[in-house]
């Protein structure tokens, strides 16, 4: 029997996968979408990264960004299976409010999105929860707990971030790829627990 090595087969499905749930991460710039997605993904990411121009640099952020020299102009790309018969397409989005019209075409037959928040800048999340919200989409907040950004407990943060009661609320260190599963199994458990799943069209 033609037996395949472990990296080739994580390039084809797993035989039983009946369900292909395409999921949209979303969040402003450098919040980690990028990170996220490559952490996870069992293939090899595709990702649209150029090199930041100085105008890039200038996007209005607190964050240290000396080791971050590339920006997502259009999308990141990547496949999670999750179970024996859920695999999940990842689209990333770019951050930058000039690629933001790229957004809306990303979320077209999602079922779902996960927004990134960096809590020493919470505000700037609200955009990418609008946009889920506008589309109907279903979504979970991931805070992605950089070091030196404050901690604040989840009743806080669901206050700041003005959060439904039913959206779920997680944390994750998105470099690690089990803390970066985390808001994905989330947002799954999430969109089983509803009535009907509909994509974006
Ligand atoms: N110090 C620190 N850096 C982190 C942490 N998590 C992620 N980073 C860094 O933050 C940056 C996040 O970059 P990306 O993943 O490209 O962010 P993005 O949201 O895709 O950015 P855009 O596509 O440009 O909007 C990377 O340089 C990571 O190494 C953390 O917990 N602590
Ligand atoms: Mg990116």
């Amino acid at each position: 029997m033609h037996s395949r090595s472990s990296e080739s087969e994580s390039r084809y499905l797993a035989p039983g996968i009946d369900q292909c749930v395409k999921i949209v991460v979303l969040g402003p710039f450098a919040v980690g979408k990028t990170t996220l997605v490559g952490a996870v993904s069992e293939i090899r990411p595709a990702s649209t990264e150029e090199r930041m121009t100085e105008a890039g640099k200038a996007v209005d952020t607190m964050r240290d960004l000396s080791d971050k020299t590339t920006t997502t102009v259009a999308l990141d790309f990547g496949r999670l299976t999750l179970t024996d018969d859920i695999v999940l397409y990842l689209f990333g989005g770019p951050g930058q409010p000039r690629f933001s019209f790229m957004i809306d075409e990303l979320i077209q037959g999602a079922l779902g999105g996960v927004v990134l928040v960096d809590t020493a800048r919470i505000t700037e999340s609200w955009d990418a929860m609008g946009r889920l919200e506008e589309a109907g989409l279903p979504y979970v907040v991931a805070v992605n707990t950089f070091h030196d950004s404050p901690a604040y407990g989840d009743t806080e943060l669901r206050r700041a971030l003005d959060l439904a009661p039913s959206t779920p609320l997680v944390k994750c260190d998105v470099r690690h790829r089990e803390s970066a599963k985390k808001p994905l199994i989330a947002l799954v458990s999430h969109l089983l627990s509803r009535p009907s799943l509909e994509p974006v069209s």
